[in-house]
């Protein structure tokens, strides 16, 4: 089996990746009722025993020992690091993967692009390395980050940058959040269109999730759970609309709409995560969607809602994939839609 390395850069990049691996271990723990470590948990986690000396990396089909993430964390200021390192997930996570400032970007593009891409370089492609020399067979890089702040859309450019200067023949895959319009950072617009032309660039596909929109499906969602048709209500504990993810205490202000980023990510994931007559490659998401080389945003498209009420509910109808340029002249009818669904 291949597998994948997540690099998730600045606040929003490591909030939204924070819920990712809260929900993938709450998913393996379902499915995974034995405790061994198998095909399905080595692609995004690593085995590790302590004892060991030589790294402690442990094979296939032994007990689960402690899993870690195979995840890159960068952010220039330290404040959203140190609270994963003190919350339930830090034991998924060691100090070689995490690479911290203290002033930030201060929402700015260039001082993430320029200034600490410059300054950290070697770093991050220290770091990179290191996760990559941890697969048997690497097949993609997963990068999260929002356009409008300084980190996210300036220091996450460069590192995708240089994920295509250091490992050319690997998938890159961003999930980029894009601002709402009433965002309160004043230099998103440019943050965002600045950060655009590097992901047309250097990106084999581009997933966009909108801020404003995850706020619509999230109101939606609770709309749902508060007294909807029977069959639609979403319990009020699910890990959809709640961020404690039945693991922490207070719920924060992005949780509920990062759980929504997270859920997608498990979905287009979940073919590389487990063994299945319909496993695909994720490089394959980019070959077969992918008109022409820059033309590679494709938006995501999650339905029904209210199965991803919990985690544990077994099917999977999601995922619908609508390259952009198809998107708009192809959604006209129901049999239109249907080629796409199907
Ligand atoms: N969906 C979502 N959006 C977020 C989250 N955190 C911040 N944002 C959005 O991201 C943008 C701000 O970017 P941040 O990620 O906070 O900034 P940063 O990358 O840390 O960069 P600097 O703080 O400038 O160094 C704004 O549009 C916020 O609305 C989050 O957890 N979830
Ligand atoms: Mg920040």
């Amino acid at each position: 089996m291949t597998q994948s390395v997540v690099v998730q850069v600045g606040q929003c990049g490591n909030q939204v990746g924070c819920r990712f691996w809260d929900l993938a271990l709450r998913e393996h723990a379902h499915v995974n009722k034995t405790g061994v470590y198998d095909d399905a948990l080595s692609s995004f986690f690593r085995n590790v025993d302590s004892r060991k000396s030589d790294g402690g990396a442990c094979g296939f089909g032994g007990r689960i020992q402690h899993l870690k993430a195979r995840a890159v964390l960068v952010d220039m200021e330290e404040g959203v690091v140190n609270e994963i390192l003190q919350g339930p997930l830090s034991e998924v996570f060691d100090s070689t993967q995490l690479l911290t400032d203290v002033s930030g970007s201060g929402n700015n593009w260039a001082v993430g692009h320029m200034s600490y891409g410059s300054v950290y370089r070697e770093q991050i492609v220290d770091k990179l390395r290191k996760a990559a020399e941890h697969c048997d067979c690497l097949q993609c890089f997963f990068l999260i980050h929002s356009m409008g702040g300084g980190t996210g859309s300036g220091l996450g450019t460069r590192v995708l940058s240089l994920l295509e200067e250091e490992f050319p023949e690997v998938c890159r895959i961003v999930t980029s959040v894009y601002p709402s319009p009433e965002d309160d950072v004043i230099t998103s617009p440019y943050n965002s269109v600045l950060a655009m032309k590097e992901l047309s660039e250097h990106a084999d596909c581009v997933i966009p999730v909108e801020n404003q929109s995850l706020v619509d499906i999230v109101n939606k969602i609770k709309h749902m759970s508060d007294g909807g048709k029977p069959g639609l209500t979403i319990r009020k504990d699910s890990s959809i609309i709640s961020g404690q993810g039945g693991l922490r205490g207070a719920e924060k202000p992005f949780d509920a709409m990062n759980n929504i980023v997270a859920n997608l990510l498990l979905n287009i994931t979940s073919s590389a995560r487990f063994e299945g007559s319909l496993n695909m490659d994720l490089n394959e998401i980019a070959m077969n969607l992918v008109p022409f080389p820059r033309l590679h945003y494709l938006v995501p498209s999650l339905t029904p809602l209210y199965t991803l009420a919990d985690v544990s509910v077994p099917t999977r109808r999601s995922a619908v994939w609508l390259p952009m340029p198809l998107y708009l002249p192809h959604s006209c009818c129901d049999s239109c839609r249907a080629v796409y669904y199907s």
